[in-house]
């Protein structure tokens, strides 16, 4: 029904694409299988992961969590048709893509009504014209301590209560009730770098933090030996800004996750001016997906 669309990688990557057509290309690909939806959105749409591998442990990685990001659902997809086929990695694990984790917000991104930057999610906030509130700042580990704001018309607004967005729960209630998953991977643009918790205070350092520094060097190294670019990488409070209530933190933290990372994609901070960070030419999309394949190979390979 409908329109045909051509899934081949080759067509997909060389525009921006609708979350139907990330999710159908991604469904398209040799051993993923629906895992169906992980719940609804706050406008009610289903907010669909994917499975592949076949590993005892599990990762579970994610485009989208911010709207206007639009590199970063791009990479998921360009990455997860790169790692199918990888015996290495499907056989040591079983992975979980979630192509888009804020459908609601990069829908009104797309749309001729909508607002190109919107990052944060459809839920609206009373008595403002503003809308949404961030997910990733909207998860319940230290939610609404600094690092967030508490205006509504804030990029970073952490909402009326922690996890009052779906967004934010479906994604905890996901990984807490996989129970195995060894490493949460969460895609942001723009800035290029390569984070691990904490964000929510720039004081000492995580139990893991050798470990995690350790498999952010690789990556970091691997991405730079494809196109050259140079991803800087360390905590995300040293690294980017303080950033309570984020997922990291709560899957770190919270749920265990040991490996649990936030990659900011291309462009760099320095070369992006205006809206150029969110906006790259499309010509970013197979260079950010090759790049972040080799780094990802990095750390789970
Ligand atoms: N940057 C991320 C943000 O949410 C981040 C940085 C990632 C903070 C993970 C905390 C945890 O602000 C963008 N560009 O969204
Ligand atoms: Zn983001």
């Amino acid at each position: 029904s409908g329109v045909a669309v051509d899934l081949s990688a080759s067509t997909i990557f060389s525009d921006w694409q609708s979350y139907e057509t990330l999710c159908a290309f991604i469904a398209s690909l040799p051993g993923v299988t629906p895992y169906g939806s992980i719940g609804s959105t706050y406008l009610g749409q289903d907010t669909l992961a994917y499975k592949f591998g076949s590993g005892p442990q599990s990762i579970v990685y994610h485009g989208g969590i911010h709207a206007r990001e639009w590199i970063s659902p791009a990479t998921v997809a360009y990455l997860t048709n790169e790692i199918v086929s990888n015996t290495t990695l499907t056989n040591a694990f079983t992975f979980y893509v979630l192509p888009v984790a804020n459908p609601d917000g990069y829908n009104y991104t797309r749309a001729a009504d909508g607002d190109r930057y919107q990052r944060k999610n459809m839920q609206p906030n009373p008595g403002s014209t503003c809308i949404g509130t961030d997910p990733n700042r909207n998860f319940n580990n230290h939610w609404s301590d600094p690092g967030a704001s508490n205006d509504v018309c804030a990029d970073d607004y952490y909402g009326p209560a922690a996890f009052s967005t779906p967004e934010a729960l479906n994604i905890a209630n996901f990984v807490q009730n996989l129970g195995n998953v060894i490493s949460y991977v969460d895609f942001h643009s723009y800035s290029e770098l390569f984070m691990f918790p904490n964000g929510y205070t720039c004081s000492g350092q995580v139990a893991d933090y050798a470990t995690l520094e350790k498999g952010s060097q690789l990556a970091v190294d691997a991405i730079q030996a494809v196109n050259g670019e140079v991803f800087a990488n360390g905590p995300i409070c040293t690294t980017i800004y303080q950033a309570s209530g984020s997922s990291i933190d709560y899957t770190y933290n919270n749920l265990g996750v040991k490996y649990s990372y936030a990659i900011e994609l291309r462009p760099n901070a320095n070369a992006a001016s205006g809206d150029s960070g969110f906006n790259p030419d499309v010509s970013a999309i197979p260079l950010s997906g090759a790049e972040i394949t080799a780094g990802m190979n990095a750390v789970w390979g």
